[in-house]
């Protein structure tokens, strides 16, 4: 139904929740247990501040790189929510939140970031595939999950996250493509933060909105509000039936911004307007649903101080913990991939090794 009236191109975004938190149409406020509502505020409340906390530790020299999720939050966590822990969760590099929604420890993606391989082996029963940088892959990643378990007959859906510029790589249509012919149980939220690195969206693609994609492929498909995460996970839910109901592959586009840099390699005050970023950080994500839950009576003002309170001691004996573990050898950072290193890795190995007993 959903899917229906909000169909890509009639051109309309799917809200449930205003800029303040306010509910705009009390018909599609969904009724989430408590419990539930509160995992999903503490995730975002951790996400949020080991994400600022990770930027600072980077800049000052204890983290190789990290790509930012301020304002991304709500984006993960609505879809997660409403997933079970049959279901996969297959990422590119900034699904963060949904990682530790999934089951990922804070320890374990600090790790990663670390430059510690061991920070991609997640606990027994976590269905989350490592990180993935090459653009797009991890959609054909997921289309091969998916048809897996349509094949087993497996009660399970495969959710795959993709960047607004993700959309426009090859792998992306060869893999939805893939899914859709064989009516995969793949869920593809596409961030659409507005940017690829200094490329916008516009510049990215000439599709009016990125749901409209879904229409090439024969695919549900649906334009969400990324910050609203109530939205997102009304829109997950019905994406849960469509996909398992043998309608393949569902499109959900999440509008939604990037508040931080790409990485903490870019500087995006080269590409992008101060007042374009005030005008998102006005969405934030994090405070509406804070709102929201407060409204309710779920979270005080005093209950709230206390999490942030908490969440700050334990992101910092956190990676506290990680720094102390110390850097991996050169064996270990060559040891994970490959049951035997091909001729190439062989070679980078050697020489690693030369250099690193001549002191270099
Ligand atoms: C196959 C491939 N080509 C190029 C890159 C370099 N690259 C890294 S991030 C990025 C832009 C990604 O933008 P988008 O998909 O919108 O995701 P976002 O980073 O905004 O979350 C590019 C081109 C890459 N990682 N993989």
């Amino acid at each position: 139904m959903l899917f229906d009236v909000y169909d890509p191109l009639k051109k309309k975004m799917f809200q449930i929740l205003d800029q303040e938190g306010a509910v705009l149409n009390a018909k599609d406020e969904p009724n989430i247990p408590k419990d539930v509502l509160l995992k999903m505020y503490e995730t975002m409340t951790l996400g949020r501040i080991a994400d600022l906390k990770a930027v600072q530790f980077q800049r000052q020299g204890r983290l190789l790189t990290y790509a930012p999720n301020v304002g991304q939050e709500a984006a993960q966590i609505g879809p997660m929510a409403a997933s079970t822990d049959r279901d996969w969760l297959v990422l590119a590099f900034r699904e963060f939140n949904a990682m530790l929604y999934k089951g990922v420890t804070l320890e374990q993606y600090f790790l990663y970031w670390f430059g510690n391989e061991k920070g991609s082996h997640f606990n027994e029963g976590v269905k989350v595939l490592p990180v993935n940088i090459p653009i797009g892959s991890q959609i054909s990643h997921a289309a091969g999950l998916a048809y897996a378990a349509k094949i087993q007959k497996k009660d399970e859906v495969a959710f795959v996250y993709i960047g607004d510029g993700g959309t426009s790589h090859g792998e992306f249509h060869e893999g939805l493509n893939f899914g859709a012919v064989y009516s995969a149980p793949m869920i593809v939220v596409i961030q659409n933060n507005q940017w690829a690195i200094s490329t916008p969206r516009a510049k990215a693609t000439k599709a009016e909105t990125l749901a409209q994609k879904a229409i090439a492929y024969g695919i549900p498909g649906i334009q969400v509000d990324g910050n609203d995460v109530l939205a997102m996970y009304v829109a997950a839910q019905e994406a849960i039936k469509l996909a398992k109901s043998g309608k393949g592959p569902v499109l959900i586009e999440a509008v939604t911004y990037r508040i931080g840099a790409h990485t903490t390699s870019d500087n995006p005050k080269i590409y992008r307007s101060d007042e374009e970023v005030e005008s998102w950080a006005k969405k934030d994500p994090l405070k509406r649903f804070r709102n929201y839950l407060l409204n309710k009576g779920i979270i005080t003002e005093d209950s709230d101080a206390k999490l942030n309170e908490t969440y700050n001691q334990l992101v910092l004996d956190t990676f506290k913990k990680v720094e102390d573990s110390g850097l991996e050898t050169l064996e270990e950072v060559f040891g994970h991939t490959y049951a035997e290193l091909t001729p190439q890795l062989k070679e980078q190995y050697e020489l690693l090794k030369k250099q690193a007993e001549a002191g270099e």
